[in-house]
Order: C-alpha cells, then structure tokens, then sequence
C-alpha cells in the first residue's frame, strides 16, 4: 500500500473521531445534532477502539509513515498521542468512576493538542499536490481556501473547548467566567442552544397531577428538609467529576408530604425551564435511588450553567436523568419517555446500563 494511501485511510479514521468527539464534548455541537447523538457516540466509541487497537496490534500497518519517509518528529508525536487517547478512551469507556474522572482530563487534554496539531498539519501539508514528476508543487490557491474554511472552524471550536479541557485541568483556578460558569469538570449541557436566565423572584416550582396543583417557592420547597449528597456525577459521553456535594429536598419526602399516592400515580414527569428537556422518573426508581431536587453544589447556589435555581439529581444514574433548570413535576399514571430517551438511551439510567450500544 503506497504512502497515500495509508495516509489516506489514517486522515479519514482521525477525521471522523474528531468530529464525533467535538460533537459529544461541545455543548453547541451536541444541541446542533440533537437526535443524532447517539449515533455519533457510537461511532466514536467503536471507531476509537478500532482504530487504536489496529494501531497499537497492527502498528506497521497501521504506522501513519512508511520508512523511506523516515519519521518526522511531528509524525511521532502524533503518534504518542494517538495512543494516549485510545488509552484514556479505555479508562472512560470500561473504567470505574474514579479512573472516569482523571480519564476524562486526559482525554481532553490530549485531545486538544492533538486537534491543534491536526488542524497545524492540514494547513501546512493538505494544499501540496504532486505533479507527474513527482514533484511536490504547492497549489497556493486551494491553501489559502482551506487555510480559512479550516482555520475558522478549528479556531472557533478549540476556543469554545479550551476553556472547559483548562477548567478540567487546572482545578478550580478558573472556575468563575469560563467552562459557562459551570464547576471544573463539569460540562454544562443544554439541547436549546443557551442557558435559561431564571429569576428566584419570579421561579416556582409546579407540582401537577394532585388533586390542589400547586406552585412553591424556593423557600417553601426548603421547610420539606434539606439535604447533602456526595454523589459521582457520570455523563454517558464519558466525561465523570467525582465526589461532589448537592445540596437539596429529598424528592420523595417532599412528594409523600404532598400527598402522593404512588400506586395511583406510579410514574413523576419532570419539565425544564428551557422549554425543552423532560424526564422520567418510577415510584420504584425513586425509592431506590433517593433523588434530590438540587439548589445548591458544593455549598454555592447552582451556576445559571448548571439548572439555576433548581434542577434534580439523582445519585447513582448517569447525568442525562438530572434534569436543569427545573419548573414543573406531573404526577402521572403513565410514563413518557423523556428527552433523551426518546433518542435511544435507557430509561433506567443506571451507571453501566448504557455501553454505547
Ligand atoms: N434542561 C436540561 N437538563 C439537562 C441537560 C440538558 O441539555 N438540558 N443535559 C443533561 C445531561 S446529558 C447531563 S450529562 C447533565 C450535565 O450536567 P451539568 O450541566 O451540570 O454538567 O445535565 C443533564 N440535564
Ligand atoms: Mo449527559
């Protein structure tokens, strides 16, 4: 197979890992495709152990040069951190939480410079033709395009990512006016394209479906009990932030207390602010997994980002099912499925339940 070729094969595999993983880390990526995201995901995760398995099993294969090209230091490199993604990929994918969430830094720190080497090598390589001699000739009117189509569409990405992968990174240093407000490690998701701008003053939360629908304030929803939870935040796109405390109402003291009456109404819906997202919870769930209608992480009010100023959480169940920006609960004899699921992730969204398949 000529040099070509096999770069060929390399440029498209690399490509399409990193539109997918742009796509499942970008905010504005993932509302831009909405229904499509679990497609892209599994094309990310088995496109990625595919490639790095043939990489790393098949190397001379695989090997992104040949060894008449010799081996520039860039090609190497690229090398290096071809691997170190498909082996924090790994930790994400199969690993327990806490390899999850150092696998998560890793990954997108890698990720980041890999893609800036990418969009580097494309620039500088891509626009080089090859004449019938042989000899490579620079075709100056296709660089300058694609110096610009490309330039702008790495550059606005990597501008929107860089502060989060920083975030991720460095720990709280940047924790106020980047990553969207939202505490380090976390990647504040929203299917609307913003973030709601909710006003406390104005915020109630609705609870339908009992005979007296009625509307709370934040106050109110506080004299039901407040209560901590250290829980493992996990995204089912891979990214985890480890022990981090929620502060909130227990969910099925406040519903008991207001008079619900599970075998009528087995089922709680739950309605975003954002006008959007909903979800799902069973009696059985809620019991067991003892949800929180959250206020508060880590001792602060909840980031506009992250569902100000009240969105639920619940322990122990991938991060799609803790609903942001909460405004209404609907006591149900049905269920509905809810954003997510509608697209083909499981109800029941317990950590191991969704393998991307
Ligand atoms: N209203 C609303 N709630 C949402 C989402 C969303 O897009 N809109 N994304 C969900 C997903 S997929 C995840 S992983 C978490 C992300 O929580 P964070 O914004 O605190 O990082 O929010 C969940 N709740
Ligand atoms: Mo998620």
């Amino acid at each position: 197979m000529s040099f070509s070729q096999r770069h060929w094969r390399h440029a498209i595999l690399v490509g399409l890992l990193v539109i997918t993983g742009f796509s499942l880390y970008l905010a504005s990526w993932r509302s831009a495709l909405g229904p499509l995201m679990p497609a892209v995901q599994i094309v990310h995760e088995w496109g990625g152990v595919v490639y790095g398995v043939a990489l790393i099993g098949w190397s001379m294969r695989f090997y992104p040069w040949p060894r008449e090209h010799g081996s520039p230091p860039f090609t190497k490199w690229a090398f290096f951190f071809l691997v170190m993604l498909f082996v924090s990929g790994m930790g994400l994918l199969v690993g327990p939480s806490w390899t999850r969430s150092i696998a998560t830094v890793v990954h997108g720190l890698f990720a980041g410079i890999f893609v800036i080497w990418v969009a580097y090598h494309l620039v500088v390589h891509w626009p080089v033709s090859v004449n019938k001699n042989r000899q490579p000739r620079i075709n100056f009117a296709r660089r300058r395009m694609l110096r610009w189509v490309v330039g702008a569409v790495v550059t606005a990405s990597v501008l929107e990512a860089v502060p989060s992968v920083l975030t991720m990174v460095s720990g709280r240093v940047f924790q106020k006016g980047s990553n969207n407000g939202a505490l380090p490690g976390f990647v504040p998701y929203t299917v609307v394209g913003g973030y709601p701008n909710i006003a406390l003053e104005t915020w109630r939360l609705t609870v339908d479906g009992v005979p007296d629908r009625k509307d709370y304030t934040l106050e109110q929803l506080m004299t039901f009990g407040i209560e901590r939870r250290h829980i493992n935040f996990q995204c089912v796109t891979g990214w985890a932030v480890d022990g981090i405390e929620f502060t909130g109402i227990d969910l099925e003291n406040f519903l008991s207390a207001v008079g619900w009456q599970p075998v009528d109404h087995p089922w709680i819906l739950f309605y975003s602010g954002d006008g959007v997202y909903t979800e799902s919870l069973s009696a059985d769930q809620i019991s067991q997994y003892r949800p929180l209608l959250a206020y508060q992480i880590d001792s602060r009010p909840l980031p506009q980002s992250q569902g100000y100023p009240l969105r639920l959480l619940v322990p122990g169940m991938y991060g799609y099912k803790s609903i942001k920006w909460l405004v209404r609960i609907e006591l149900a004899s049905h269920d509905v499925l809810g954003f997510w699921e509608q697209r083909g992730y499981p109800e029941n969204a317990y950590f191991g339940s969704y393998m991307g398949v």
